[in-house]
């Protein structure tokens, strides 16, 4: 056989082997063909083939072929085993325009979905990983057991960098662990970053000096990526620990340049990873990327936190699914360290019990219109957050805290459970 159409990638018979990357996928296709063939096409055009046989085809090149070992066609699913050789270790997206790439448009495809991936050890090698792990995360703010709480300042956009910095001090005061920056706030003309990073910095080290608790502020350095570099200087000049980029509108070329670039520069920053537009590969069920699979290459580009998903709150995300991505991340994997998942989109402190009754105790628990909605404002707001997460450590519910918590009362009023 000179060259290999679809059908002679599917080989459902093969055992794979350690050294070997496999996907599962889901798929539907049109009537014109049958399942086995769009499976074949799928493992065929995310590694060495085409439509048509080649003259250029040599016998050594099959090997490197990926083959489709497990058909399910009752489910849809698949099963893709790759040779490593096809793919470039430590250059994610080589990796991602392989099994995420082309095979996207096939015609004949109606709906393609990655479910899951698994990387072999080789692949994974390159890579960093996390520079911090949940231990560490935890200690830095001194919270041994509790979850870590914080808030996005709000309105997402239009105060200036000193009121935005006023709101971080009232959050950080009244007992958050973390202030953020919102994903649209970058550099604007009514809040530059560089303002905004010193004078928030600066209130941060006030408030510490002040209560003696230790503070986390992410501002936020999406932007190309020579300028995300600059800010990230910036963040360090002035004595920041963590930077927040936008992983998915930067694009892991970027996350990876900046992995790197901060292990070199300094070990003591960590990343905190937001997830704007995961939706667009992530929400429907049957096409696009899962968020496990993307939540297992932040982790291994080097991600301290991730944005994970709540169950609850204003923002979709099934029980199962979020449960999944959140114990991957807690997980141990291979040398790479652990990363925090981040709890995060409509929550206030009502929800809390839940949240963490959901998820567990080594979270990221954020409020942003949970904090600064609250009726009494941010300070308010803030001291309700952390008395929530008080309450769930002390074992009394919410409405036992809120006795001796006007605030937590407050924001329970305004928000529920009543
Ligand atoms: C939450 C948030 C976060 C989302 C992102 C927002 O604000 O700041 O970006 O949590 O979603 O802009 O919506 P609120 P996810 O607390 O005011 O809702 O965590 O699912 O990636
Ligand atoms: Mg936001």
């Amino acid at each position: 056989m000179d060259s290999m159409n679809y059908l002679d990638y599917v080989d459902p018979g093969y055992r794979t082997k350690d050294h070997e990357l496999t996907c599962t996928y889901y798929l539907e296709h049109s009537k014109d063909i049958d399942f086995r063939w769009a499976a074949g096409a799928i493992a065929a055009e995310s590694s060495i083939g085409t439509w048509t046989s080649l003259s250029t085809m040599k016998e050594n090149i099959k090997e490197l072929a990926a083959r489709v070992y497990r058909l399910d066609k009752e489910n849809n699913t698949i099963k893709v085993a790759y040779p490593p050789e096809v793919f470039e270790a430590g250059n994610m997206p080589q990796i991602l325009s392989s099994i995420t790439g082309n095979i996207y448009g096939l015609e004949e495809l109606r709906r393609l979905r990655l479910l899951d991936v698994s990387f072999p050890r080789d692949l994974t090698e390159k890579f960093l990983g996390p520079n911090l792990g949940i231990n560490e995360i935890k200690n830095r703010v001194g919270a041994k057991d509790r979850p870590l709480v914080g808030t996005i300042v709000k309105p997402k956009l239009g105060l200036n960098s000193e009121d935005h910095s006023k709101v971080a001090k009232k959050s950080w005061k009244n007992g958050l662990d973390i202030v953020k920056d919102d994903e649209n706030l970058t550099s604007m003309q009514f809040n530059e970053f560089d303002e905004r990073v010193v004078k928030t910095l600066e209130k941060k080290h006030l408030v510490e000096e002040k209560t003696g608790e230790k503070k986390l502020y992410f501002p936020n350095v999406t932007a190309p990526v020579s300028e995300m570099k600059r800010r990230a200087d910036l963040v360090i000049e002035n004595g920041g620990k963590y930077v927040m980029i936008d992983i998915l509108t930067a694009g892991f070329s970027s996350l990876q340049e900046i992995r790197d670039y901060l292990e070199k520069k300094d070990r003591d920053i960590g990343i905190h990873a937001h997830r704007a537009q995961h939706a667009a590969y992530t929400r429907l069920k049957d096409h696009g990327i899962s968020m496990l699979s993307i939540a297992k290459f932040a982790r291994l580009v080097g991600v301290d936190n991730l944005h994970s998903g709540t169950v609850i709150g204003k923002m979709e995300g099934q029980e199962s699914e979020v449960k999944r991505i959140y114990s991957f991340l807690r997980s141990d994997w291979y040398d790479k360290k652990t990363t925090i998942p981040v709890a995060s989109g409509g929550l206030h402190p009502g929800l809390v019990p839940k949240v963490v009754e959901l998820l567990g105790r080594d979270i990221v628990i954020q409020a942003g219109g949970g904090v600064h909605g609250h009726p009494s404002g941010t300070e308010a707001g803030s001291k309700a957050l952390r008395d929530a997460a008080d309450a769930v450590m002390e074992g009394i519910s919410l409405n036992e805290k809120s006795k001796k918590s006007s605030e937590l009362k407050k924001a329970l009023n305004k928000w529920g459970p009543k």
